[in-house]
C-alpha cells in the first residue's frame, strides 16, 4: 500500500461555524471538498505520531463515505491507531465520551445535527480535541486558515474498511479499531443514574416513550431504556437511524416532534415523553400536560441534582449560554456557586469543565450537559429527568410548577427567521449595532431600555476574547431581548431572536408563553425592524 500525495486547490468557504463544517452533501462531494478540510485539520494539529483519533458520525447520507476518505487519511498523517463506531455510528456525546475513555488524541465527527439529511441536504465535520469536546476556535481559526493555502493532502490508497465488523484491522501502519458505539455510552449512564429507581418507576406503570427521529440516538435508547431500565419494547420510536431521517428534520422541538407532543398531551396518552436530535446531543422533555423549555430544565436538573447518584455530592458552578434564560442562575445564587455566561455553542464551555468551575452546563437550544463528557447529551438529560422523577415521585408537571413557585418563572421563547436572504439579515445587525448606544433610555409601550451591547466573552481560564456574539437588549426590570445570526445554517441566514422576561408572582405563572411576552416580542421588532428587512411576517419556528 503506498500513501498519494494528491495536488489540491484551496476552497475558499471552509470556515467553520458554531459546531463545525456545515455544507449541503453536493458542496461536500465535490472533488477534494472533504478531503481538504481533513487535512486542514491535521495540519493544524501537532504530536498526534502514533496516537489515537476517534471517529465517527449520526449516520446521515454521506456518513460512510468520508468516514473511509478520514481513515486512510490518519493513516498517511501517522496515527496510531482510529477507533470507530460500528458502521460508522457514533452519537456525538458517545464519541466524546470515548476519546475520554481511551486518551484519544481527538476526534472527527461527522454530523449536521439537526439539520436535515440526504443527497440534497446537510453534512457536516467537526474536529474535537482531547479533553473530548469541540475544539476552541484557537484552533477553528487555524483550521480555517489552512483551508485557504492548502495544495495537497496525503492518502492512503489501501482497500476500504469493512465499517460494520467489531473487531480490528490495519490500514498500512494503523490499527483501526471498529467498538460497539452503544455499550461504553451505557455504562457511563448506568454510573451516573439511579436506574434501579427508574426501573421501579417503570415497572410501576410510568409509561416513557422516545422519539429518536430515524437518527443517531436509536441505538443507545433501545439499549438504556427498553433493555436495561424494563421499558417495554416498542417505547423507542423511530429506533432506526436513516441516511435521510426519514425525510424529516431530526430537530426536537415542538414542530419537528409535534407527534410525540400530542400523544404525551392526549388523555391516555405517556406519563413522560422525550425526543434527540441528529447526533443524539440535543434533547427536549415533556411530561403530562407540561413541556419543559430547555432553560428551564438546566436549572431544574442543577436545583435537583443531587438525587443522582453522580451528582450527589453537589455541583461545583451552571454555565449556560447568554441567550440562555436566567432561569439556572436564580438556582446558583441559592446554591451558592458559581455562574457562568458564555457565547452560543458549546465549545466554549470545554474550558470551565475542565478547570473544576461548573459541573452542570446548558443551552437554550435543547441543549444539557455536564462535566461526564464535553459534549451536550441528550440522554442524558433524558435519564435525568426520569432520575428526579423516579426520586420525587411528582410529575413533571408538578416539579416544574413548584421550581417556578420557588425562583419565579422566566418566561422564554425563541423565533427563528430561517433562510432569510443574507445581505438583509447583515443590514438588519449592522443597523442595529450601530444605534446601540441611542437605545439606553428609549421607551417601548411600558418598557424602558436599560442597557443595549454586542455581547463579548472573556474566558476566565484562558484569557481569550471572542467579540460579537450576539446584540442584548435589556429592559428595566430584568426582562430581554437578544437577536444573532445562526452559525449552524446551510442557505441563506438564520435570525434568531431571544425573548424573555421575569416573573417572580405564582398566580401569573399560567399565562401562554408567547401572549406574556407579547409587548417585549413587538418591542423587538419596532428596534431591530425584523419585518422590514426580512420581508416576514412571522418566524420559521417559533420554540
Ligand atoms: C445552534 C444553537 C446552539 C448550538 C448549535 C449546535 O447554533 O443555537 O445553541 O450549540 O446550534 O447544536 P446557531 O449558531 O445555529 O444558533 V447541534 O445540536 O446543531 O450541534
Ligand atoms: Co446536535
Amino acid at each position: 500500500m503506498t500513501i498519494n500525495t494528491v495536488q489540491t486547490t484551496p476552497f475558499q468557504d471552509q470556515k467553520p461555524g458554531t459546531s463545525g463544517l456545515r455544507k449541503k452533501v453536493p458542496v461536500f462531494a465535490q472533488e477534494n471538498y472533504a478531503e481538504n478540510f481533513i487535512q486542514s485539520i491535521f495540519d493544524s494539529l501537532e504530536g498526534f505520531e502514533g496516537q489515537t483519533l476517534v471517529i465517527g458520525g449520526d449516520g446521515r447520507y454521506y456518513n460512510r463515505e468520508v468516514i473511509q476518505k478520514a481513515i486512510k487519511m490518519a493513516a498517511a498523517a501517522g496515527f496510531g491507531k482510529v477507533m470507530v463506531g460500528q458502521g460508522g455510528i457514533l452519537s456525538t456525546p458517545a464519541a466524546s465520551n470515548i476519546i475520554r475513555k481511551y486518551n484519544a488524541f481527538g476526534g472527527i465527527v461527522l454530523s449536521a445535527s439537526h439539520n436535515p439529511g440526504g443527497p440534497n441536504e446537510d453534512f457536516g465535520i467537526k474536529y474535537n480535541i482531547g479533553n473530548g469536546g469541540p475544539a476552541p476556535e484557537k484552533i477553528t481559526d487555524a483550521i480555517f486558515a489552512r483551508t485557504k493555502t492548502i495544495d495537497s493532502y496525503r492518502i492512503s490508497d489501501a482497500a476500504d474498511v469493512d465499517l460494520d465488523a467489531i473487531g480490528t484491522a490495519k490500514v498500512d501502519d494503523m490499527v483501526v479499531e471498529i467498538v460497539d458505539p452503544v455499550a461504553d455510552y451505557a455504562t457511563l449512564m448506568e454510573e451516573l443514574f439511579d436506574f434501579p429507581a427508574i426501573r421501579a418507576l417503570i415497572a410501576g406503570g410510568f409509561k416513557v416513550v422516545v422519539d429518536s427521529m430515524s437518527a443517531v440516538t436509536g441505538p443507545y435508547a433501545v439499549e438504556i431504556i427498553e433493555k436495561r431500565l424494563g421499558a417495554p419494547a416498542g417505547s423507542v420510536r423511530n429506533s432506526v437511524p436513516l441516511p435521510d431521517f426519514g425525510g424529516h428534520h431530526p430537530d426536537p422541538n415542538l414542530v419537528h416532534a409535534k407527534e410525540m407532543y400530542d400523544d404525551v398531551m392526549s388523555a391516555d396518552g405517556p406519563d413522560f415523553g422525550a425526543a434527540s436530535d441528529g447526533d443524539g446531543d440535543r434533547n427536549m422533555v415533556v411530561g403530562k400536560g407540561m413541556f419543559v423549555t430547555p432553560s428551564d430544565s438546566l436549572a431544574i436538573i442543577a436545583a435537583n441534582a443531587t438525587l443522582a447518584p453522580g451528582y450527589a455530592s453537589g455541583i461545583a458552578g451552571i454555565a449556560r449560554s447568554m441567550p440562555t434564560s436566567a432561569a439556572a442562575d436564580r438556582v446558583a445564587e441559592k446554591l451558592g456557586i458559581g455562574m457562568f455566561e458564555t457565547p452560543t455553542g458549546w465549545k466554549f464551555f470545554g474550558n470551565l469543565l475542565d478547570a473544576g468551575k461548573v459541573t452542570i452546563c446548558g443551552e437554550e437550544s435543547f441543549g444539557t450537559g455536564s462535566n461526564h463528557v464535553r459534549e451536550k447529551d441528550g440522554l442524558w438529560a433524558v435519564l435525568f429527568w426520569l432520575n428526579i422523577v423516579a426520586s420525587r415521585k411528582e410529575s413533571v408537571k408538578d416539579i416544574v410548577t413548584r421550581h417556578w413557585a420557588e425562583y419565579g418563572r422566566n418566561y422564554y421563547s425563541r423565533h427563528d427567521y430561517e433562510e432569510v436572504d443574507s445581505d438583509a439579515a447583515n443590514t438588519l445587525v449592522s443597523i442595529l449595532r450601530e444605534k446601540l448606544a441611542t437605545l439606553p433610555g428609549t421607551t417601548y409601550g411600558a418598557l424602558k431600555v436599560k442597557a443595549a451591547d454586542d455581547f463579548a466573552y472573556n474566558d476566565p481560564v484562558d484569557q481569550s476574547v471572542s467579540k460579537n456574539q450576539g446584540i442584548r437588549i435589556l429592559f428595566e426590570g430584568g426582562s430581554r431581548i437578544v437577536l444573532r445570526l445562526s452559525g449552524t445554517g446551510t442557505a441563506g441566514a438564520t435570525l434568531r431572536l431571544y425573548v424573555e422576561r421575569y416573573e417572580k408572582d405564582p398566580s401569573r405563572h399560567n399565562i401562554e408563553t408567547q401572549e406574556a411576552l407579547a409587548d417585549l416580542i413587538s418591542a423587538a421588532d419596532a428596534i431591530a425592524g425584523i419585518k422590514k428587512h426580512t420581508g416576514r411576517d412571522a418566524p420559521t419556528v417559533i420554540t
